[in-house]
């Protein structure tokens, strides 16, 4: 029996995340995670904050917290937000963690062991009035290219080229502003990438016809363009420390660590039930478990060429990715949502102006897969209005209190079904079969069609059998509609709970379904006669509110819709 690993990429400690990390990887993961605990699959979901690296000392700084204690309000404040957003974790760890800062050693304990590092000294930029060394990234100045006046010293982002922070004009320090800057020698641990390409490569076009187009592209570019030993060491007080003679005051690169906080996290979920939970089960030597990881575009080399490496780089037998899906892009107004430029929606702010399900469906049916997607608040009422008020709630709530009005909180009695209800289920059992074979894909626009073709299917047959009008004639004949549907609606609430999990439970309560499992098409006829004459039903709230243009225009306003200056 396949046991489903799931991880989303881990979310930096540093603020509260924006919509675009919501669909980039987070909420993709969950919905593909409860579509598999109804088909009744054994899952574990894992996820947590990522919270070494100067971002959170800077933001600690900032803040003027100590970094231990920034990052575990932080934490505790995305796990509270992941929560409300239904993104239903197994666990949400924190890459500060004793297990991962032991894993992390015992990781650069077995590359060393192997052959794959090597202590390398390098110049770095060293900034007095900071007393720190400054990553490339933390040192500003202006482009010897185009002239930007605030070009980094990775890459300057005007002309986008790839700088070294000495090839920058007056430089200076971004944390302090400081132009008293000197090139000291320092010492760093480099992993050996270059020795592993080939064995990573070849794993790489193992996963060839699997691996999404985007994911196997980005993943081919970075081995096409060979692949460099890499630092793994920073003169950072925050993070895991390198547990080696000559490095003491240093601490390993956080995208070294991170990854490895997925096998973290596991450890510290495991912790809390040791009796019933075994960690290694799920990441050494296992041959039972199907890894998927979901990520964004930026993250993809890092999951498909860094991490492994660490791992083959170990040559113990660790868990490897079996799929990984990458996401493009949510833009805002076609300009990137920014957390340092607090541009774009927020998850706080958005759980402040709609129910998590109005976003969940919204980044559902317009996920950034095979490109980049725009968020506007236009788009955003639209998805609500169309989809959720008018095709799936409206028709939820007239079914029922109609149903209710003329046979009472039961579903009605009476009538056989005939040519027309024959054709429904047909058809319901072809869209059961593609949608739950596209959620399985993870192709989440697809599967967001589907559904809502599930959802108009329901609607057409509502309106032509008309049984407000029928009833009045053959009460018999419009129990058979009126049973029908609400049958209809159990299947529908089943299929959308993966994605608007709380509104599909107000509509399954009210239905009172007690074992929620997924539909099966090839049993249809069942799924169908499912809600018996007699079962008792109750009429829930209206499941959705429509966003007036009114809203739509203030939300624009209050939220800086306009094109934004790139
Ligand atoms: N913290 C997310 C980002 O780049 C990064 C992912 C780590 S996954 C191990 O925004
Ligand atoms: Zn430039």
């Amino acid at each position: 029996m396949t046991r489903h690993l799931i991880t989303s990429a881990l979310p930096y400690i540093n603020g509260v995340k924006h919509l675009g990390n919501l669909i980039g990887s987070m909420l993709p993961a969950d919905i593909y995670a409860r579509y598999l605990r109804l088909q009744g699959e054994e899952v574990l979901f894992i996820c947590a904050t990522d919270e070494h690296g100067t971002p959170a000392e800077l933001a600690a700084q900032a803040a003027g917290l100590p970094v231990a204690e920034f990052c575990r309000l932080q934490h505790n404040i995305q796990a509270d937000i992941g929560a409300r957003f239904g993104l239903s974790w197994d666990y949400f760890g924190r890459s500060s963690s004793p297990e991962n800062h032991d894993l992390t050693q015992h990781f650069a304990r077995r590359l060393d062991e192997q052959g794959y590092l090597e202590e390398r000294t390098t110049n770095q930029v060293y900034s007095p009035v900071d007393q720190r060394f400054l990553p490339d990234r933390y040192i500003v100045g202006t482009c010897p290219h185009c002239g930007y006046g605030n070009a980094r010293g990775d890459q300057c982002e005007q002309c986008t080229r790839v700088l070294d922070p000495t090839d920058l004009l007056d430089p200076r320090s971004a944390i302090s502003g400081s132009t008293d800057l000197e090139v000291r020698e320092t010492k760093h641990l480099y992993l050996l990438q270059s020795k592993l390409a080939d064995e990573v490569a070849e794993w790489i076009e193992a996963h060839a016809d699997i691996w999404p187009a985007l994911t196997l592209s980005i993943a081919r570019k970075w081995i096409t363009e060979g692949l460099h030993d890499r630092g793994i060491t920073r003169d950072l007080d925050w993070g895991v420390a390198v547990d080696r003679p000559g490095f003491e005051g240093k601490v390993f690169y956080v995208w070294f660590d991170a990854p490895i906080e997925y096998i973290g996290a596991t450890a510290e979920w495991a912790a809390l039930d040791p009796d019933h939970r075994n960690w290694r089960s799920w990441w050494y030597d296992t041959h039972d478990v199907d890894y998927t990881q979901f990520m964004a575009k930026d993250n993809v080399p890092f999951h498909t060429v860094s991490f492994p490496v660490t791992l083959i780089g170990s040559r113990e037998p660790w868990k490897r990715a079996d799929q990984i899906k990458g996401f493009n892009w949510l833009t805002y107004y076609g300009g990137k949502f920014s957390t340092s430029e607090q541009r774009g929606v927020f998850m706080d702010q958005a759980l402040e102006t709609f129910p998590a399900d109005y976003w969940r469906w919204y980044l559902f049916a317009n996920a950034p897969e095979s490109s980049d997607a725009s968020f506007t608040w236009d788009g955003f009422a639209v998805a609500v209005n169309k989809d959720l008020a008018d095709s799936f709630g409206n028709l939820v709530n007239r079914c029922l209190t109609l149903s209710a009005k003329y046979y009472g909180p039961v579903v009605p009695d009476g009538g056989t079904p005939g040519e027309r209800e024959r054709q429904v289920a047909a058809d319901l059992a072809d869209i059961v079969a593609s949608y739950t074979q596209r959620l399985a894909d993870k192709e989440l626009r697809k599967s967001a069609t589907e559904l809502r073709r599930g959802w108009s299917l329901a609607n057409i047959y509502w309106e032509q059998s008309e049984p407000w009008k029928v009833v009045k004639t053959d009460p018999d004949g419009a129990a058979v509609i009126f049973r029908t549907v609400i049958n209809l609606v159990r299947v529908l609430s089943l299929l959308a709970a993966p994605v608007i999990p709380a509104s599909a439970k107000t509509v399954l309560d009210a239905l009172g379904v007690g074992e929620t499992r997924w539909p099966q098409a090839d049993g249809i006829d069942d799924e169908l006669q499912e809600l018996a004459p007699g079962h008792p039903i109750s009429i829930p709230p209206v499941l959705f509110a429509k966003i007036s243009d009114e809203e739509t225009s203030a939300l624009e306003a209050r939220f800086g819709g306009a094109p934004l200056e790139q």
